[in-house]
Formats: C-alpha cells, structure tokens, sequence
C-alpha cells in the first residue's frame, strides 16, 4: 500500500528531524527528559503579543470560603490500546449528573500523564475559583494519559512515546469521550466538548481537532509541539475552520518551539478564522501553560 509506507517513512523522516532539531527551551518545571536540546532560532513578529496579562498567583490557591469540586481517577477499557487505562477528572462544585456539564479535554505534554495538569496548574483550585467568581461556567474537566500505549509511564527516553500520542486520536473518540459521556451524563454534541493541551497535548489539540470538526467546537493549543501537522494540513478548508466556537493558539516568547504556533496563527489569519493569538514573555513552561488555560477556560461554553 503505497499510501502506508510513504506515511510511515514520512512520519520517521519527521521524527528523526523533530527530534534533533527542535528540542523545547529548558523549563524549571518540565520533566527532566524534557529538558535541554538545541532549540530553534526565534524571531518575533509583529502579531507576537500577549493578549491578555499573566494569571495571577491567587487563581491557583485554593480558597475556603467557596464551594469545591471534586477530583477523581477513573478507569476506563481502552480498545485501541487493549488495557485498563487511567485518567483524572474534575468535576465542579455541586456537580449532578441530571443538570449535565460541558467537558474540556486536557492533554498533557511529552513527559507528563493524567496528573501533568494537575501540577502545573492545580485544576480544582483554579476552576473552583474562576467558577465561584462567575469567570468560567462550570464544567468538567478530564485528564487523560494522552500516551497510547500499553505502558504508557512516562519513564526513559519520553521522546520515544512520540507514536503513542499520535495513537491516541482512537483512545480518545472511541473510548475516553463515550466513557465520560456515560458515567457524566454529559451530552454527545460538538458544542459541549472542548479539546486543550499543553506541547505535545497542544499539536494533538490541533490534529484531531481540526481532524474532527463534528466532535469538538473550541480548541486551545498552547506551546504546540512538532507532532502538530503542518499548518495547511491542519486547516486545508477555510469554511470548515469556521465552524469553530473558541479557537486559542498560544506560546511563550522564549519557548523555541514558537515557529510551530506562528504558523498556524498565520494559517488561521489568512483564511480570516476568528482566534485568540497570544504570545507572552514565557518560555515552554508551567508559567504560560497556567495562564494559558486560567484565560481560555473563561472562554468556553458561553
Ligand atoms: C520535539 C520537541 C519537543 C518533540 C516533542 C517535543 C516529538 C515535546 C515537548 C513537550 O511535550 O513538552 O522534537 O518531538
């Protein structure tokens, strides 16, 4: 099959140049494999800007005087992977399964699982917030292990996994959405679901979120690694892109995976598709991912 075997070399020529070319800017907070490398150069244009100011610190504290939601880990049978596979959910204050609730998927980054979000951003605390201020409207938020594979611990050499964070597009339409979507409640339409990611959750954001306009309305990407297709690729048809409710791209000024996020803000001006586009003084790490995510989920679901 001619189209197999040129997608497979594709992909390997693609990995092998991923990989030695575009290694992330070392962040305080990534995993240690993820650190180190080469990076890019960077060049800033003149869209490059923040739009919007850092989160502030008091948004990921957690406050007394207001309603908690709940996290939790659940076990769902994955098909595609062929195991028992984990994730974690959070679920708002009050949250009753008869009242149903929009859902955010959140992807994690090459060397994270279901708990990366967790610490870089303190979700409960953060939602718990933006929801008792009236900044978000409540919703479920889930964690997936965005790693398709059958170990899928982010152990040894991460940047191996690269093929399993491609495998996971079937994870997540056939068993990870249908799962929640049952044990939630929640509704199985595109305007109740939301796909966001941080790196390589951020390229996953982009290609089965542009890949599947029937399951997802708003997208957030934030720091997009090279597992994202190529721009054109990605958005081959304007008209289709304007389906979208919310579509985020975002990325640290110091981050050396920048040229990946600039190209797809060029590609989403080009063919005029509304977008946030923002660019702050960060690099590839926690920093810009929890601000990313305080302003995009205040977004969603309005
Ligand atoms: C790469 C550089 C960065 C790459 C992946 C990443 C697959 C991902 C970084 C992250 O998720 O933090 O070359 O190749």
């Amino acid at each position: 099959m001619p189209t197999l075997l040129h997608s497979t070399i594709l992909f390997l020529a693609w990995a092998t140049l991923a990989a030695q070319e575009s290694k992330p800017t070392p962040a305080k907070d990534a995993p240690p494999a993820a650190k180190g490398g080469q990076g890019r150069k960077i060049t800033i244009g003149p869209d490059d800007k923040a739009a919007f100011a850092d989160a502030p610190a008091e948004a990921f504290k957690v406050r007394k005087d207001i309603p908690h939601g709940k996290l939790e880990f659940v076990e769902y049978d994955s098909k595609s992977v062929g195991t028992r596979r984990r994730m974690q959910v959070y679920t708002p204050p009050g949250f009753d399964a008869a009242k149903p609730c929009p859902v955010l998927y959140l992807l994690h980054g090459i060397g994270g699982d279901d708990k990366e979000w967790q610490r870089f951003a303190t979700i409960d605390a953060l939602m718990d917030n933006l929801i008792a201020d009236g900044k978000a409207v409540p919703m479920i938020i889930v964690m997936p292990n965005g790693r398709a594979q059958k170990d899928d611990r982010a152990i040894g050499n991460v940047y191996a996994g690269a093929p399993a964070f491609a495998a996971f597009e079937r994870d997540l339409l056939d068993d990870v959405i249908p799962f929640i979507e049952n044990r939630y409640k929640a509704k199985p339409m595109r305007e109740q679901r939301a796909l966001a990611g941080l790196s390589m959750g951020g390229g996953q954001t982009l290609n089965f979120g542009f890949g599947h306009p029937e399951t997802f309305a708003s997208l957030g990407a934030f720091s997009a690694a090279p597992n994202s297709k190529a721009p054109a690729a990605l958005l081959p048809d304007a008209s289709l892109a304007q389906k979208y409710k919310v579509l985020w791209v975002s990325c640290g000024n110091k981050d050396s995976l920048l040229a990946i996020s600039q190209g797809v803000h060029e590609r989403l001006k080009t063919q005029q598709i509304n977008h946030t586009w923002h660019v702050d003084d960060h690099g590839h790490d926690g920093a810009h991912w929890r601000s990313a995510l305080y302003w995009f989920s205040q977004k969603l679901f309005k």
